[in-house]
């Protein structure tokens, strides 16, 4: 179960009807007075009505309740996204112009593509190297700002296996459009494959220092995920063998962009 996801798609629904509901109703109000209280349909203007002191309360209590209310749910998701549960397994993600660059524990890293297991909560440290970005992926209702000089977080719980946007959500320049990348979420003994295989392909513009050591995914569940030294063998050092697939192809071309966008 994604809390997150429910709670910010309740509080959408909730602030959506109320809004729906006001807007039809004035509308019609707006209408019906139009011809009812017409020139045309009263000759003489209507002067008995000066005021209502019910009419007052109700039109100041009840917007007031409905803003409470759009709070409470608002605050209800908010409170959730920055509750980071402890056991989360840890991703750095960095923006920079004009893609996002990961790291997991052991080092590993992956330009673009976020590779995560299904079923686990990941936490992530969000920075830039140069200007405002922001990580956004609307699968999972979460979007936080990547600010040079400081750290932001953010959490979601990977519910279940799939291939999910990622998007820059902050201007950053002129591929702003194109900083896009893809949360592709595995089942956990394929991640594991995958996050402590040695990257052999270096890549010119980003770190891509040997993973160090096995990435756990979550501390208090030893079933399947070592941390022990005596597992280190499992980091694979050839690459020709490797049964599983680099998420290469998923790359965004970003010469490709830049050529479309001319
Ligand atoms: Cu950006």
């Amino acid at each position: 179960m994604n809390q997150i996801t429910e709670l910010v798609d309740n509080s959408f629904i909730f602030t959506v009807t109320i809004s729906v509901i006001l807007l039809v109703g004035i509308t019609a109000a707006m209408i019906y007075f139009v011809f009812r209280y017409s020139e045309k349909n009263n000759p003489k203007p209507d002067q008995s009505i000066t005021g209502s002191t019910t009419l007052e309360i109700l039109w100041t209590v009840v917007p007031v309740l409905l803003v409470l209310a759009m709070f409470f749910y608002g605050y209800e998701g908010f409170r959730e996204m920055r509750n980071i549960p402890p056991n989360a397994m840890l991703v750095k993600v960095t923006g920079k112009m004009w893609f996002w660059h990961f790291e997991y524990e052991n080092k590993k890293t992956s330009d673009t593509v976020l590779v995560l297991p299904a079923g686990k909560d990941v936490r992530f440290e969000l920075q830039s190297v140069d200007v405002i970005h922001s990580f956004y992926v609307p699968a999972f209702r979460v979007k936080e700002d990547c600010v040079p000089g400081r750290t932001n977080h953010l959490w979601f719980h990977t519910s279940t296996e799939g291939v999910y946007d990622i998007e820059c959500a902050e201007y950053c320049g002129m591929n702003h459009s194109y900083m896009l990348g893809k949360v592709k979420i595995l089942p956990e003994k394929e991640f594991l494959e995958w996050v402590n295989k040695v990257d052999t392909v270096k890549k010119s513009d980003s770190v891509s220092a040997p993973p160090t050591g096995n990435v756990k995914t979550d501390s208090t569940n030893n079933s399947q995920v070592k941390t022990d030294s005596s597992k280190t063998t499992q980091v694979k050092t050839d690459s020709t063998k490797s049964p599983v697939k680099k998420p290469d192809s998923l790359k965004v071309n970003r010469k490709d962009s830049i050529k479309k966008n001319k």
